[in-house]
């Protein structure tokens, strides 16, 4: 079954969106598998945006992602990584369809409120860098027959 990564950046955390979002993605159908609360250190958040790195926005980037504590989170369910990305909504909020997180809560990048890994690869390894492998919950849930 496909995992993805989805955090909760620190400015979600503030605005308390943190039920909403693990809500949204509970009543779409898919599987919690592992979450917590933690704050990224600086080595951690720049192995995380990696392929940013060199862009003019990315001191601001890692700053602001360790500014605060984030709320990490592994999504398991069919085709999660590129749903969770419709229901995150585009990286500038202001282009962001209403209905998605960033078109319902955000106003500006990088406040853009959540993080979802854009293929299975990047899930893969971003899963890697939050969670150890005994932290992942391996189980199905009764009902999921109805669900994908
Ligand atoms: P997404 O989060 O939608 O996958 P990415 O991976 O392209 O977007 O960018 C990662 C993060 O970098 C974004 N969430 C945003 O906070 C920040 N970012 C991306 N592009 C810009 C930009 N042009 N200016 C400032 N921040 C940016």
């Amino acid at each position: 079954m496909e995992r993805t990564y989805v955090m909760v950046k620190p400015d979600g955390v503030q605005r308390n969106l943190i039920g909403d979002i693990i809500s949204r993605w509970e009543k779409k159908g898919f599987t919690l598998i592992a979450a917590k609360l933690t704050t990224l250190s600086k080595e951690k958040a720049e192995l995380h945006y990696a392929e940013h790195v060199g862009q003019p926005f990315f001191e601001n980037l890692v700053r602001f992602i360790t500014s605060g504590p984030v709320f990490a989170m592994v999504w398991e369910g069919a085709d999660v990584v590129s749903t969770s990305r419709l229901m995150i909504g585009k990286t500038n909020p202001a282009e962001a369809t209403p209905g998605t997180v960033r078109g319902d809560y955000g106003v500006k990048i990088p406040n853009n409120i959540i993080h979802g890994s854009d293929s299975p690869e990047s899930a893969n390894r971003e899963i890697s860098i939050f969670f150890d492998e005994s932290e992942l919950n391996d189980y199905v849930k009764s009902g999921n027959e109805w669900i994908y």
